[in-house]
């Protein structure tokens, strides 16, 4: 193959990562097309921080290019020219147009970033719901204080409502990021971090940890999942009140073999046996989440690789392997898993 000149090389590189970066997210998880009112509050911060940089930009290299053909040396003059030391006016001129933009880029930036960290009204209220989002190595925990809810992986909110995150720790510092609805929040161990989030419309966001934290950081995703007010009023009776408890007598032992080796862990809510575990996702539901983990499609292939091999999937999760359970065991685990919806 020839070696192209190294201009059009270097457009080669710079199309190829264009490519790679358009390829990389679907539409609804673009930073730079945020699908809600806090991440267009937050896309406006930053064009206009564009903005008036573009304009220092254009007014630095007008005047450079301007001194540089004006006062070039001319063909036959040796003369030096008159040499000048300080100057209160340019001095007073420099220093004054920067304050004047950094002021303009201060006062929208210093309003929006407080008005977003407000915490939610006391009153509850129709027109808001209030989220607790959880950082675990390497999981996200969903708690929903008004409708005594705890779930995770999958943060379900209503279009058009807003949803008061507020952003907390577990273990070490996390950082809550829905790329298409709003900017990045860190989850710190002792501290709450505020971020409204909502959704124009219904579909699944994206969700990721923005802060390096361990060994499986960068597979700490987590889906927003944005659905009609009415759809999410069904999701919110369904974890209020789930039936968790086996039908088959395949799923009775494995609610059984659940029993013996998750509980210490994982919770599922709405059975007899009180499975309360919290070091671990609350898996009421579990049939009924798009992904296992955040991250593999929730199949029974990917529940049975994850539950033979967790680390394999996530390494350094804490969660163990089971490939010693035998596979009768196994299979009736799987089949309880899958009942619960
Ligand atoms: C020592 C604690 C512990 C035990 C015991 C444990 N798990 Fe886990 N499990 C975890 C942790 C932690 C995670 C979160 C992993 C992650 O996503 O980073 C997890 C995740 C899972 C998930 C994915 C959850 C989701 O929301 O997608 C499933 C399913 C699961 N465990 C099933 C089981 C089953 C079944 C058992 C018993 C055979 C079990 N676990 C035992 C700690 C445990
Ligand atoms: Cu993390």
């Amino acid at each position: 193959m020839s070696r192209g000149k190294p201009i059009g090389r270097l457009f080669l590189v710079f199309a190829m990562f264009a490519l790679f970066m358009a390829g990389c997210e679907k539409p609804m998880s673009n930073v730079l097309d945020p699908q809600g009112k806090t991440g267009k509050e937050q896309l406006h911060l930053i064009n206009l921080s564009v903005y008036i940089m573009i304009l220092v930009c254009v007014v630095v290299f007008a005047i450079f290019f301007y001194v540089l053909l004006r006062f070039r040396r001319k063909p036959g003059d040796n003369s030096i020219p008159k040499q000048v030391e300080g100057s209160l006016t340019l001095e007073i001129l420099w220093i004054v147009i920067p304050v004047i933009l950094l002021v303009i880029l201060a006062i929208p930036t210093v309003a929006v970033t407080f008005s977003q960290a407000k915490a939610a009204p006391k009153q509850q209220s129709d027109d808001f719901i209030r989220v607790k989002a959880i950082g675990h190595q390497f999981w996200w925990e969903f708690q929903y204080p008004d409708h005594n809810i705890r779930t995770a992986q999958e943060l379900h909110i209503p279009v058009g409502k807003k949803v008061y995150v507020e952003v907390t720790s577990d273990d070490v510092v996390h950082a809550f990021w829905v790329p298409g609805l709003a900017g990045k929040v860190d989850a710190s161990p002792g501290r709450i971090n505020r971020v409204p989030i909502d959704a124009e419309k219904p579909g699944v966001y994206k969700g990721r940890c923005a802060e390096l934290c361990g060994a499986s950081h960068a597979l700490m995703n987590f889906q927003v999942v944005a659905e009609k007010s009415s759809d999410f009023d069904k999701w919110v009776k369904k974890r209020q009140s789930p039936n968790s408890d086996p039908q088959t007598a395949e799923q009775k032992d494995g609610k059984k073999v659940f029993a013996q080796n998750c509980m210490s862990c994982h919770a599922i809510d709405g059975t007899q046996l009180k499975m309360r575990g919290n070091k671990a996702p609350n898996l009421t539901g579990f049939s009924s989440r798009n992904k296992i983990a955040g991250l593999l499609d929730n199949n029974e292939k990917n529940l049975d690789r994850w539950l033979h091999n967790p680390e394999e999937v996530k390494p350094g999760t804490y969660m163990p392997g089971f490939s010693h359970l035998d596979k009768k065991d196994m299979t009736s685990l799987k089949a309880y898993l899958q009942s619960l919806e």
